[in-house]
């Protein structure tokens, strides 16, 4: 389902002018405290940012995923730590029950997670088991009408403002492959669960990430997303095609921002008896990442469209994510790069963004992952 044209550009007009009044003057304050403002948070959840993907009938705004990439597109214009708060709910938290939930599982959460009460976060990295998802060792052992959890979950953005998890656990420990793996969906206070520290990231402060462990947390057998067991993993892999569309809209606005800030210092700072901006090698870097950024917004926009109209867009999201995350790495670089000495010091957008944008080419898969997702689709398409 999609918005009417007004209703979606008044949206998008809010989004903007929340970004420009309200987070961009505490990305700072949020980067050296690790903490974003609860007022700030609850604003985010008046504007609806918790729910933009949930369906209306549980209270969101059930945006398709061409009006939701520009709403990313609009909010990564600010920090990108505020739109890892807001994106587990509209993505990797929330969509394994959208996507294969039962019709009880979607009305006990979805309309608490679209009013950002109660936040989510997807439980499927495991120390020993990253890029090979499949591999993971947490137990899910049926017990009676329960299943008693067992493991570890690593990395989990937004686990320690979670009120619920997404957990891909193994069901049936004789599988040790995909097929073994359920997944569940768990209130984040039953007991048996524990949190580790939040870590202290290299950047995108103030979006917090732990360790999840579960000691013989004992849950209801109806936890289990769709009610059937073996289908955790491709619930994990569906919920993944679209988190990896909306991470790489993410890209789309830090790119933008570094764009800005690279074109405003460019201007105004003088070398040589004038602006830098002046020099043909300085404008070489703006046009390179000026072209690379609108490669990477129409390459999202072709996805988002083509999913809309139902089409799987594994190997598009892929590409997505793949490019645009690349993209911004190289866009960052040369905002460092134009700013000279003042880019790697603290005070300044660039040196954070620089930072900020390194996980993208990480998390949700990497770089390298999605070349294989990529060259495997390509093969398989082509050789049948
Ligand atoms: N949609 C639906 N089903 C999918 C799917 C998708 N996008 N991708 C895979 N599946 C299905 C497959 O069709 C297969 O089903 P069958 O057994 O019925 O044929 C099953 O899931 C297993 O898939 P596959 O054989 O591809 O599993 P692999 O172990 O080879 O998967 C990759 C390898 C690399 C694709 C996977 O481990 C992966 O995505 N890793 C990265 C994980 C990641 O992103 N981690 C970040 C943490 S989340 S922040």
């Amino acid at each position: 389902m999609a918005l009417d044209d007004i209703t979606f550009r008044q949206l998008l007009d809010s989004v903007e002018r929340f970004v420009r009044e309200r987070l961009m003057p505490i990305e700072a304050e949020v980067d050296a405290t690790d903490e974003v403002p609860e007022k700030v948070l609850d604003e985010m959840r008046a504007l609806g940012l918790f729910g933009l993907t949930i369906p209306p009938e549980y209270g969101g705004l059930g945006l398709n995923s061409e009006e939701e990439v520009q709403i990313w597109f609009a909010l990564t214009y600010a920090a990108p730590a505020f739109r890892s708060i807001v994106s587990s709910n509209n993505g990797i938290g929330s969509q394994g029950i959208v996507i294969d939930g039962t019709p009880a599982q979607k009305e006990r959460y979805l309309a608490r997670m679209a009013r950002g009460e109660l936040i989510g976060s997807f439980c499927l990295t495991e120390p020993e088991a990253g890029s090979d998802a499949a591999s993971l060792r947490t137990t899910a052992i049926r017990d009676g009408d329960s299943y008693v959890i067992n493991g570890t979950k690593r990395f989990i953005s937004n686990a320690p403002r979670a009120g619920v998890l997404t957990v891909m656990a193994r069901t049936d420990p004789g599988n040790k492959g995909a097929g073994g793996v359920s997944a569940f969906i768990v209130d984040a206070r039953t007991p048996g669960i524990r949190l580790g520290p939040s870590y202290k990231k290299m950047g995108q402060r103030g979006a917090k990430a732990c360790d999840v462990y579960f000691e013989d947390c004992r849950v209801p057998a109806e936890t289990l997303i769709g009610g059937v067991e073996g289908q955790g993993f491709k619930t994990a892999m569906k919920v993944l095609d679209r988190g990896r569309l909306g991470m790489a809209s993410g890209c789309i606005g830090v790119a933008r921002r570094l764009i800005r800030e690279m074109v405003s210092y460019a201007t105004q700072r003088r070398q040589f008896g004038q602006p830098i901006a002046d020099f043909q090698l300085i404008q070489a870097m703006i046009a390179d990442s000026e072209t690379e950024m609108h490669a990477a917004r129409a390459m999202i926009m072709e996805a988002a469209r083509l999913r809309d109209r139902g089409q799987r867009i594994t190997k598009l999201a892929s590409m997505c994510k793949y490019f645009a995350s690349e993209m911004v790495g190289r866009v960052a670089d040369r905002a460092v790069q134009v700013h000279g000495g003042a880019g790697y010091i603290a005070d300044q957008p660039v040196e954070r963004l620089y930072r900020d944008a390194r996980v993208f080419r990480l998390y949700e898969g990497t770089s390298q992952i999605q070349q294989l997702l990529i060259a495997r689709e390509t093969i398989r398409e082509l050789m049948h």
